[in-house]
């Protein structure tokens, strides 16, 4: 496989500014005919179509004539010897075979598409890249009985009926758009229909399409989307611009979402929402999911990206969104917490992985491989140190001013940080650099104060450790956001180093900057970061009392939850040393107490002390070492966990009968905040007092509630937990979406016989490679979630992996390397853990027909 780089970006020689496309849809043979306005924008060059190998080719013409004067490659065609004209293409798939899941592929009795990244290439030949923007016109054809349902982008124009129950409809989508975002859907759906009045008066019609007998679960998704059209007018000033918005839910599919121009096409996953099916988590994923494809169609459709190593420019920018319109509707700080937890965990680890990449990545042998938490979430952390730097109203502007130039073309991250920086006028020259250099910064804070001057100094230090891409770090502008707290936990007011801040943010540009505050009465504790302004690391030497100050008492939720983290990290690291050592594990009282005055706190805000006790999982513990002793690690963290629940058994019990009559379908914030610290206390409680957790399943009312004590008693692995397992698994067999909560149970059991429990259920009428979402629920839940069982020192869990990956480099190569990711992040384990990871990888990367997908991962791994 050949890797391609982006300094290598070429405009192409050819555009095709229109296309007719004429599907007639059958299982195995469905006919594509493509009529191509071709434009030549530069002579001596021949015109080369992206095209897979599966296509098979029955007709080429140039205008209207037979033309043969072209070669085919696996890639592609090269076509010589012509200028503009009009290209016609007429060629066969196979849907019902395409096990990728790209391309035009059957989604159980439905046909659908997924084009992005390069899945065009798998429907028709074509210019199938980003920078290539065509009006489509799209005519479907099929049997009317099995596919009543014929969508495309845009706007329905025509339609009519044939002969032998085939009928057909014609769809055109008036704006230019890349292939990628090129959408078809075929089936026999239960349809909900609403519609949405714009700021500037249209009518908007808004259809979600579900499968049979699921229209009560699609309302969540539709109340989401008009929430979403909302506020994209009132935050962005974005209105839609079709007069018709649809969503469609299928089971199978690689990823959560797509953007396609009007026909946004979405794993059922997020769609689908009953409160006896779902959980609240699922229920914010649905808002957050549906609001970040809508944004998208600004923020990638309108503008999208000249090439594909711009993915954060449409990526980073709507995640940002989403996280924002979440924030907006929701608990700021909560979102906030939630999404530093999934950067630090997730994201932090690719940088210090085989895989690391700027957000704009500089080298790329499969596409499909980075659709990266970089891409995504750092990338999307990068556009909020933009909001921070320039402010709401100078970062509406830059938005303004990006729409205004870009409107309609295919564009750059520099071109929207230019954008920004002309309508701001704040300059950000050096904070580009976050654009093109990887890893994780290291931000070091020293302090001194002086009595005498009342003088208090702080002094940044920024380190980035090299990565397995970029051995070379430079350094960037880091917003900083502080507060300082006096003695009692009083902010005080910031002043002195005027010209380094802008209010709480400092500016750190240099490698280390002092910064020196005056009229400092007595030496403060400094919280830094707040709102975890930048994706950094900190360092700071903060004694126990500072950190329990601090979550007591500073402003900023983030700072509070985040200064209880630390302090668990030390008392992880220091038992799990005493566990090595075979000696006693303790915590300091004051730990718990602090705990305790949590739960005790008549101002207690439900959500934010559920994250409170929401420990860090093993997973993120490892992190904390750089050899992970991951046995004793989870030892530690069990223990810590029982220890807790027997410490504040009195005060955990009362919090859970106090929070009774929240389990009810409502979704106002006080009820999920509720619903989130009992699940939260329920899995101290599960080692006090099985009896509640089997009451508490029995007595529930919501798909919260029962996935609360269920996962209580699988984590406490109670007497209990089988028998509920089974109650469970009797109600919802028929159902793969809530088996898939099941599943991940399963995997994420910490008993012995895990693996053989996960093995054993691969043959459960519910489960099925073939379906990502079971796969990602039972196997990536083992493989991601279950740490202890996965990292056995005898490699068993690695060789069950790698089984597994030799079937899906086949089936659907796109998931195989999400599973791989496990396999690859191998750099704080024990050097014998790494040793049996490199023979499994080794034997993976030996595999004749390896995709690209494995080979660009496992390749980077073994260096
Ligand atoms: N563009 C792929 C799915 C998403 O990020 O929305
Ligand atoms: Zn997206």
């Amino acid at each position: 496989p050949v890797a391609k780089y982006r300094q290598d970006y070429v405009a192409p020689a050819f555009t095709t500014s229109h296309i007719e496309l004429d599907v007639v849809l059958d299982d195995h043979q469905t006919k594509v005919t493509a009529v191509l306005d071709i434009k030549q924008l530069r002579v001596g060059e021949p015109l080369h179509l992206d095209g897979d190998k599966s296509l098979k080719l029955v007709e080429l013409l140039v205008d209207g004539t037979p033309y043969t004067d072209y070669n085919r490659d696996d890639e592609g065609l090269t076509i010589n010897g012509i200028g503009s004209c009009q290209l016609t293409i007429i060629n066969e798939i196979d849907p019902k075979n395409n096990t990728a899941l790209e391309g035009l592929y059957k989604s159980g009795n439905a046909f659908c598409t997924q084009c992005e990244a390069e899945g065009f290439r798998r429907i028709t030949f074509y210019q199938d890249r980003p920078d290539v923007l065509a009006t489509y016109t799209t005519r479907v054809e099929a049997d009317k009985a099995g596919y009543p349902f014929l969508l495309s982008n845009g706007n329905k124009i025509e339609s009519g009926e044939l002969d032998s129950g085939r009928h057909w409809v014609r769809w055109q989508d008036p704006f230019p758009k890349p292939s990628y975002l090129f959408a078809l859907v075929a089936g026999d759906f239960d349809k909900l229909t609403d519609s949405f009045k714009t700021r500037s008066g249209r009518d908007v019609a808004l259809e979600i399409f579900v499968d049979k007998g699921h229209l009560n679960r699609a309302h969540h998704a539709m109340a989401s989307l008009k929430k979403a059209m909302a506020w994209d007018e009132s935050r962005f000033s974005l209105e839609y611009d079709l007069d018709i918005y649809m969503v469609v839910a299928v089971d199978f599919f690689n990823m959560g979402a797509m953007e396609n121009k009007g026909l946004n096409v979405f794993n059922s996953k997020y769609v689908l929402a009953s409160p006896d099916t779902a959980t609240d988590t699922d229920y914010m994923g649905i808002e957050s999911v549906i609001g970040h494809e809508y944004f998208h169609n600004w923020t990638g459709d309108r503008v999208t990206c000249r090439d594909w190593f711009q993915l954060s420019l449409k990526e980073g920018l709507t995640v940002f969104r989403d996280q924002e319109f979440s924030s907006d509707l929701n608990s700021r700080g909560v979102e906030r917490i939630n999404n530093v937890r999934i950067l630090r965990s997730h994201q932090f680890a690719e940088d210090e992985g085989p895989m690391a990449h700027p957000i704009r990545p500089e080298k790329v042998i499969e596409m499909n491989n980075f659709y990266t938490l970089t891409v995504y979430e750092k990338g999307a952390e990068v556009i909020r140190m933009m909001h921070t730097l320039l402010g709401e109203e100078k970062f509406q502007a830059g938005m303004a001013l990006y729409f205004e130039r870009h409107d309609g073309q295919a564009v750059t991250c520099d071109d929207f940080v230019q954008a920004m920086e002309d309508a701001s006028g704040i300059d950000l020259g050096l904070f580009r650099r976050w654009y093109s250099q990887s890893g994780t910064p290291q931000l070091t804070v020293k302090d001194h104060y002086d009595p005498s001057t009342q003088c208090y100094e702080l002094t940044l230090t920024q380190m980035t450790p090299s990565t397995a891409d970029q051995s070379e770090k430079l350094p960037l502008h880091i917003p900083v956001d502080i507060e300082l707290l006096s003695a009692d936990g009083t902010p005080i007011t910031l002043k002195g180093a005027e010209s380094q801040r802008n209010n709480s943010v400092l500016n750190l540009t240099d490698v280390k900057q002092t910064f020196v505050f005056e009229s400092v009465a007595s030496k403060p504790t400094p919280c830094i970061l707040q709102q975890f302004s930048a994706p950094v690391k900190l360092f700071y030497d903060y004694s126990d009392e500072q950190l329990l100050l601090i979550i007591q008492k500073a402003t900023d939720e983030f700072c509070r939850w985040d200064a209880l983290q630390q302090l668990i990290h030390k008392y992880v690291r220091l038992n799990v040393t005493a566990y090595q050592c075979q000696e006693k594990l303790t915590v300091p009282e004051a730990f718990v107490d602090v705990l305790r005055a949590a739960l005790l706190d008549p101002e207690l805000d439900p959500a934010f002390t559920a994250l409170l006790f929401n420990l860090p999982s093993t997973r993120e513990l490892i992190e904390l070492f750089d050899c992970a002793d991951i046995d004793a690690i989870e030892a530690v963290r069990f223990w810590l966990q029982t220890y807790i629940a027997e410490q504040l058994e009195d005060e955990v019990s009362a919090l859970i009968t106090k929070a009774t009559g929240i389990d009810k379908n409502e979704l106002e914030s006080e009820q999920i905040g509720w619903r989130s610290l009992k699940a939260q206390l329920l899995k101290y409680a599960a080692f006090r007092n099985e009896a509640l957790i089997k009451r508490e399943y029995n007595q529930a009312q919501t798909m919260t509630m029962t996935l609360a004590a269920l996962t209580s008693a699988n984590q406490a692995q109670l007497a209990c937990r089988d028998e509920l397992m089974r109650d469970f698994e009797q109600k919802w067999q028929h159902d793969g979406l809530v088996m898939d909560k099941w599943f991940t149970l399963q995997g994420t059991y910490p008993g012995n016989d895990v693996l053989e429990r996960v093995k054993t259920l691969m043959n459960h009428p519910s489960f099925s490679l073939s379906n990502p979402n079971r796969t990602r629920s039972l196997i990536g839940s083992f493989c991601e979630g279950n740490p202890v069982a996965f990292h056995r020192e005898d490699g068993s869990g690695y060789e069950f992996l790698s089984d597994i990956l030799r079937q899906l480099n086949e089936s659907n190569p796109q998931v195989a390397a999400r599973l791989v990711t496990p396999l690859i992040q191998f750099g704080r384990l024990t050097k014998n853990h790494q040793s049996k990871i490199k023979e499994v990888l080794t034997s993976l990367a030996d595999m004749d027909n390896i995709s690209r997908d494995l080979y660009e991962k496992i390749d980077k791994a073994l260096g």
